[in-house]
């Protein structure tokens, strides 16, 4: 387990009759609707993990002037969330990068003696903020893991060979037409080299570009990450999601990787919101007494959503239906 006293059980619904789906979704989805909090326009594409025999979350809640930012939320069953009315406060001391543009699209991970969270950070274009806390009370920033332009920042959750590492997605300024997922290693989590090439577009839901997305789960067959994948159709982007399977010592090695999609785009709320077409998962939660696994992911860059699956039936997935 890489995470911190977690006794608790994880949300979980059954695969329902007739459904032979890797990925199915909760039933009563989405989990947080668009204006959980009276500031909120959307909260969505949100990182959380178990905390102290409950579950605490990090949320990207978009408010009304349309700021996007990071808030604070507690859940006693990973389901029903309270979230703060107000963002994280973190603590900057470098005067530099004490200013706020934009923070969104969180991941949290237990690592060693702390909760650190990654995120899409603005300052001089979208790169990867990286900050911790103890407690869920103070926030820390610790640096910017890279140069701008960069996104989907995905930390291991444990150092591998001795190195802490680090998966992201160096893109554009804008709504970046392209996109590969690299790694990152690190003696510190400050400075960060020793780059690697882990995998590239594809054909298919995964042609345009594709991105990290929860902190990967280690198996002992790998580590299994799911990610997303972007489709340009003739009416703008499709985000889906699949899986890959990493190599445990080597992760810039790809072991199996889903040719199709696991869950794509087919709700109404997924397929209707501020941004049409989206499912984009930023965390998941492992039971592995269990094997079970649940899936947080944002719909339509509009509300935060529920899914679940196996382990064992993902990777016998990936197994019979790979092409990396
Ligand atoms: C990406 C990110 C995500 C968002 C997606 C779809 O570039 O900005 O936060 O969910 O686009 O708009």
């Amino acid at each position: 387990m890489s995470s911190q006293n977690f006794q608790q059980t994880i949300p979980w619904q059954e695969r329902p009759a007739g459904n032979s789906d890797v990925i199915w979704r909760y039933d009563a989805n989405p989990i947080i609707p668009r204006n959980l909090i009276p500031t909120s326009n959307s909260i969505f594409n949100s990182a959380v993990a178990p905390y102290n025999g409950t579950f605490a979350g990090i949320f990207r809640c978009d408010d009304k002037k349309r700021d996007l930012n990071l808030h604070r939320g507690f859940s006693l069953d990973g389901i029903d969330w309270k979230i703060d009315e107000t963002p994280i406060n973190w603590q900057i001391t470098d005067e530099d990068l004490n200013r706020f543009e934009y923070r969104y699209d969180p991941r949290l991970t237990w690592l060693e003696d702390r909760y650190y969270i990654t995120w899409c950070n603005g300052l001089h274009g979208p790169t990867i903020g990286m900050g911790y806390t103890y407690d869920f009370e103070s926030f820390h920033f610790i640096e910017n893991a890279f140069l701008p332009f960069n996104r989907n920042g995905v930390l291991f959750p444990r150092r591998i060979n001795g190195k802490y590492v680090m998966l992201s997605r160096p893109s554009d300024n804008g709504h970046t037409p392209f996109g590969n997922i690299y790694l990152s290693q690190s003696p510190d989590l400050i400075y960060w080299g020793e780059h690697r090439f882990v995998m590239g577009t594809k054909s298919g839901w995964q042609s345009t570009k594709i991105g990290a997305g929860p902190i990967p789960i280690e198996t002992s067959e790998g580590w299994l990450l799911f990610y997303h994948g972007v489709l340009t159709s003739c009416n703008g982007f499709v985000y889906s999601f699949g899986a890959a399977l990493l190599d445990l010592d080597q992760p810039w090695k790809v072991i199996y990787r889903s040719a199709p999609y696991l869950l794509s785009p087919q709700t109404l709320y997924e397929c209707v919101g501020d941004v049409p077409n989206v499912a984009f998962p930023c965390a998941a939660l492992y039971e592995q007494s269990s094997g079970r696994i649940a899936i947080y992911y944002g719909g339509a860059d509009t509300v935060t959503a529920l899914a679940f699956c196996k382990l064992d039936e993902v990777l016998s997935f990936l197994k019979n239906n790979s092409d990396v």
